[in-house]
């Protein structure tokens, strides 16, 4: 009897051990990646932007404002869909791009200074959506 309750005990404090390091894992932000773009002799800030199932790379871009922007943006080779979500009205700025392994060109210009989140929008069923996942990042417009 005493033998089952000293499993049960260190049954307990595996699932603990485990549970802590499933939520550890969960809850650590992504690591900064920071890209200041500079404009380019075309007058465009071009940002090279490459995204998986959790991660933009850069995860925080910061471009002027009133000055035209491209974003060339692609994923990993997966057979996981992903998108670019900009969705910043305020800045005049309204992005929703299906993403592949082929670059994509996206362009826009933003009209005000602030902080301004990009993501992908794409969740599979009851699985945590690819936003909560670390696939999301800030755009930084200033002067
Ligand atoms: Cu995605």
């Amino acid at each position: 009897m005493k033998t089952m309750k000293n499993f049960a005990i260190f049954f307990l404090f595996c699932l603990g051990i485990t549970g802590y390091a499933v939520c550890r894992a969960d809850t650590s932000p992504p690591e900064e990646v920071v890209y200041q773009a500079t404009i380019a002799a075309d007058g465009v800030q071009h940002v090279r932007i490459e995204g998986g199932s959790d991660f933009f790379k850069p995860n925080r871009v910061i471009v002027k404002v009133n000055v035209p922007v491209e974003f060339t943006a692609s994923v990993e080779r997966s057979l996981i869909p992903h998108t670019l979500v900009i969705q910043s009205p305020e800045a005049g700025i309204s992005v929703d791009e299906k993403l592949s392994s082929d670059a994509k060109n996206i362009r826009f210009t933003p009209t005000a200074v602030g902080k301004y989140p990009f993501y992908c929008k794409n969740k599979l069923l009851f699985f945590k959506s690819h936003r909560e996942k670390g696939m999301k990042g800030v755009l930084e417009v200033v002067q």
